[in-house]
């Protein structure tokens, strides 16, 4: 259950950060589809409390699809849309807990107490632990204790499990392709396959992603999850912040697949999700020199994993409680954003790896070179190669490559449009082309964007 077909062209995936549904299924149409990304993956749809931050959509009120990010019939229309563009949807999906709110109403009306959600749960379909995780080396505690305070689903019980697997079937009766177990962590690996075995697949292959942080120490592992789905694994999300932000190498960046993370074919990576932007000293838009760009570039470029990357809007640290912009309808322009929207998945660096990964497809790493620690290329078979540049001057040298012959565009600041190159062109001749890559910049060449 949950794995791709590991030969997937397509297989990038965009969290639609806050996204409305419209504007997601617009999206879709005019540019998410035609950059041959795979999945977007949507915010919970399920009726949410009440208020201005974005992080109420994380407190569940009820399952009908009622929330500030359109109603049942408009989130069916955007997967609809969004599969004529050729695109998944995948669902962030909320199984471990309900809204931690005392008493409040809900975004579509409904009213509740904590511990009773009249018409779906009561007070013993909760875990009796009723306070915050305090020690996170118990996996009891992690599992039945309240995740920011949030009311803790008895996971383990018939009725919620036969509950959430009605919730689950309810979005898959709208065709979505897949769901972001949020929280998995907090879940016994058990309680997720035993809710997962009860879903009607119909023949569909169904990706699951699960949010398991690693934890150094901590009992509870991201690769006990990998017998139910892909796990996010974001031990590679601290690598690469560690690197780029020269507190390690990226030479050390080669091999992924034998440090004890999550095997490739099941890890979900990232550069940053909507979490780990709001989190200082992580990797965002605002990162200097480049390198949130430099490290999707990496992410996009290196075998390891299925990546994800974020498409978000402006903060600032000082409140990342804020809501999205102009009434959630995502919006951008031209290779960017606007209306406060940043639109990531625009970005030239970023789409055009997009198509760099649907043209190398499972090809393995070949030609690695990393003359300095800062500086590393390396090839995709006789697919695809990359040169990232981290250091502040220019990197100017040749490169050995497994490519065939050619004029190749350079897809990090152009395209190949109407058999031209936007940006730069290189020659590979006798598998060899010279280059010169910016400092603090990136270049890659693809079978793809190749001119006749
Ligand atoms: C996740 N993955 O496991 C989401 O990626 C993350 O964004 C969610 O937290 C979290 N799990 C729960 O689904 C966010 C946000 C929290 C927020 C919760 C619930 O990062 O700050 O917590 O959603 O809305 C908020 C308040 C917190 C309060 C809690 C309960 O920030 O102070 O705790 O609500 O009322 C008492
Ligand atoms: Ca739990």
């Amino acid at each position: 259950f949950g794995r791709r077909a590991p030969a997937a062209k397509k297989s990038v995936i965009i969290e639609m950060f806050e996204w409305s549904w419209d504007s997601i299924a617009a999206e879709c149409t005019t540019f998410i589809g035609p950059a041959g990304y795979g999945y977007v993956q949507v915010n919970p749809p399920q009726e949410h409390i009440q208020g201005d931050s974005w992080w109420t959509d994380y407190q569940a009120v009820s399952y009908q699809l009622t929330s500030k990010h359109g109603n049942r019939d408009q989130f069916a229309n955007m997967v609809k849309t969004c599969h004529s563009a050729g695109v998944g949807v995948i669902v962030d999906t909320l199984w471990n807990h309900m809204s931690g709110l005392d008493s409040a109403t809900g975004y579509a009306g409904s009213s509740f107490t904590k511990y009773n959600y009249p018409g779906i749960y009561q007070n013993q379909d909760f875990h009796s632990c009723r306070h915050g995780i305090n020690n996170w080396n118990n996996a009891t505690e992690v599992q039945t204790c309240e995740l920011a305070g949030l009311a803790d689903l008895a996971t383990e019980t018939e009725y919620v499990r036969s509950r959430l697997a009605q919730f689950g079937n309810d979005l898959l009766s709208l065709d979505v392709d897949g769901l972001r177990l949020d929280a998995a962590k907090h879940m016994a690996v058990g309680d997720i396959s035993n809710i997962l075995s009860r879903l009607n697949k119909n023949g569909k292959n169904i990706y699951i992603t699960q949010e398991v942080v690693f934890g150094a120490g901590q009992p509870v592992t991201p690769n006990e999850y990998t017998q139910t789905g892909d796990v996010q694994e974001f031990r590679f999300t601290d690598a690469l912040r560690d690197a780029f932000t020269h507190s390690s190498q990226l030479s050390d960046l080669q091999n992924l697949d034998n440090r004890g993370w999550v095997p490739s074919a099941q890890a979900n990576v990232l550069v940053a999700n909507h979490d780990t932007e709001r989190n200082s000293g992580n990797l965002n838009t605002n990162s200097p020199s480049n390198i949130y760009v430099l490290a999707n570039i990496f992410a996009l470029a290196h075998p390891y994993g299925t990546p994800t990357i974020l498409s978000g809007y402006s903060f600032s640290l000082s409140n990342t409680n804020a809501g999205a912009p102009n009434g959630g309808a995502g919006t951008c322009s031209g290779n960017g954003g606007a209306n406060g929207w940043i639109c990531q998945h625009r970005w030239q660096a970023i789409a055009g790896m997009v198509g760099f990964r649907n043209a190398v497809g499972n090809a393995a790493m070949t030609s690695w070179t990393a003359p300095e620690g800062q500086r590393i290329a390396f090839g995709r078979g006789a697919l695809g190669f990359v040169a990232i540049n981290n250091e502040d001057s220019e990197w100017s040298t040749t490169f050995a490559t497994t490519l065939p012959d050619g004029s190749y565009c350079d897809v990090v600041g152009g395209s190949l449009s109407n058999g031209q190159c936007t940006g730069s062109t290189f020659a590979v001749s006798g598998g060899s082309f010279s280059a010169t890559v910016p400092a603090r910049g990136a270049i890659a060449v693809h079978a793809g964007a190749k001119r006749a």
